[in-house]
């Protein structure tokens, strides 16, 4: 019976891990400004994601807001606090590029958000 409930956690363990694909997104800077890294984040709808969203950059900012309208999505992210945002992208959400900007300083560069269906091998 133990062995059995043993079992079926990994089960269900791996199926969320499955379910769930993180993505790590950081500042940056370059040059003077501050940037969402990666630059671009390629998202399938339908899919659950989970951001982490960092800001270890010394001297600047204490904090910036990870702000994604179409997703609901606005955070504010303090200086080596992680936060963490689960979102499962919309089934029906058209196809794009989104922007994933900080909504405290308008000269920090957006990261995009591009939503594209997964294409069926033949
Ligand atoms: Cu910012």
């Amino acid at each position: 019976m133990k062995y059995y409930l043993l079992v079926l956690g990994l089960v269900l363990n791996s199926a969320v891990f499955a379910a769930t694909r993180e993505i790590v997104m950081e500042t940056q800077k370059v040059d003077d400004a501050v940037h969402w890294r990666p630059e671009k984040v390629e998202v399938t709808p339908g899919e659950t994601v989970k951001f982490v969203v960092k800001h270890d950059l010394e001297g600047g900012f204490d904090f910036h807001g990870f702000f994604v309208p179409q997703l609901k999505i606005q955070k504010q992210v303090n200086r080596h606090k992680a936060e963490e945002v689960t979102v499962k992208i919309p089934k029906h959400m058209k196809e794009g590029e989104y922007p994933m900007g900080c909504h405290f300083h308008p000269k920090h560069v957006a990261a995009t958000l591009i939503v594209k269906s997964k294409t069926t091998k033949n």
